[in-house]
């Protein structure tokens, strides 16, 4: 079961998809649902009524956030995304120290209306010679901190433009097309154990396999209870936040994106994404 959002005869709606099956919840937005305790979002998850019933092929499932609703990011959690930022960086010593620091690495990484979700091109910078996509399980957090359920994000990143000065981070990781999360959110009471998770990410060229990569969340470095509450210390979320917990997966530097690669993530249990790239602002 995924909490979705969707378009049915020009009308978006919050719902649940079961199956082949679309059930309408009593909300117009996702903010509006993250607003509420994790007990009353499950209720009414757990309680939709059928009354409003389609079959998912009638209906476009959008990207799952809207109004007020951030996305937020940590990074070098996974020794493999250490010790890739190492190899692009002339700072390597930032990335040795963020990984064992007491406070980790969150960057903010989308508002609701830039998320784009499965089917939509994702983005790569015109003036960046090295893309990759990151591979990631995000958190879907409602307004008080609690974690409703998970998504699969793409957190596509210029590892040319980080690995020039890291200062230039927002620039190589919030551009047009740069956050891509997946359809449907996993409530967190159906996802068993989110610390054994398998990720898995491909990437076809021209109708053959270039890159594959696996990793599992149980080599995150850190606690996902212990970003929450980091990403939680210092402001207010009224509508929620998505908070994706880091890559595992980093290609060789020998590796870059170009457009037209179809780039697929599936993290059983949780979702999928796939997404063709695309070059410069005027993509999206
Ligand atoms: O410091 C750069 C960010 C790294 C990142 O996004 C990740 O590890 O996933
Ligand atoms: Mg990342």
């Amino acid at each position: 079961m995924h909490i979705v959002r969707y378009r049915y005869q020009g009308r978006i709606s919050i719902g649940i998809l079961e199956g082949e099956t679309v059930r309408r919840l009593p909300h117009d937005s996702m903010s509006a649902l993250l607003a509420l305790p994790l007990s009353d979002i499950r209720s009414q998850v757990d309680a939709a009524p059928t009354t409003e019933e389609r079959p998912v092929h009638d209906v476009d499932l959008l990207a799952p956030l809207d109004g007020n609703t951030e996305v937020w990011a940590a990074g070098v959690t996974y020794l493999r995304s250490k010790d890739a930022r190492v190899e692009e960086s002339d700072q390597a010593s930032v990335y040795d120290l963020v990984y064992d620091a007491e406070r980790a690495e969150i960057f903010f990484k989308s508002v609701a209306w830039r998320v784009v979700t499965d089917g939509d091109p994702v983005g790569i910078r015109a003036d960046s010679v090295n893309s990759v996509p990151e591979s990631e399980l995000a958190l879907v957090l409602n307004a008080a901190g609690e974690r409703v359920g998970y998504l699969v994000c793409n957190d596509m990143s210029s590892r040319s433009i980080e690995g020039e000065n890291p200062i230039y981070l927002p620039q190589a990781k919030i551009y047009a097309g740069a956050c891509a999360l997946s359809p449907g959110i996993a409530p967190a009471w159906e996802v068993g154990a989110p610390e054994a998770l398998s990720v898995s990410c491909w990437v076809e060229r021209d109708g053959a396999r270039v890159f594959f990569g696996e990793s599992h969340t149980g080599q995150i470095k850190r606690g996902l209870d212990e970003l929450t509450e980091l990403l939680f210390r210092a402001d207010h979320f009224p509508g929620g936040a998505v908070l994706s917990t880091g890559t595992g997966i980093v290609p060789d530097l020998d590796f870059r994106l170009r457009a037209g690669d179809v780039i697929e993530i599936e993290i059983p249990g949780v979702g999928r994404l796939r997404n063709e790239v695309a070059v410069g602002k005027d993509a999206f």
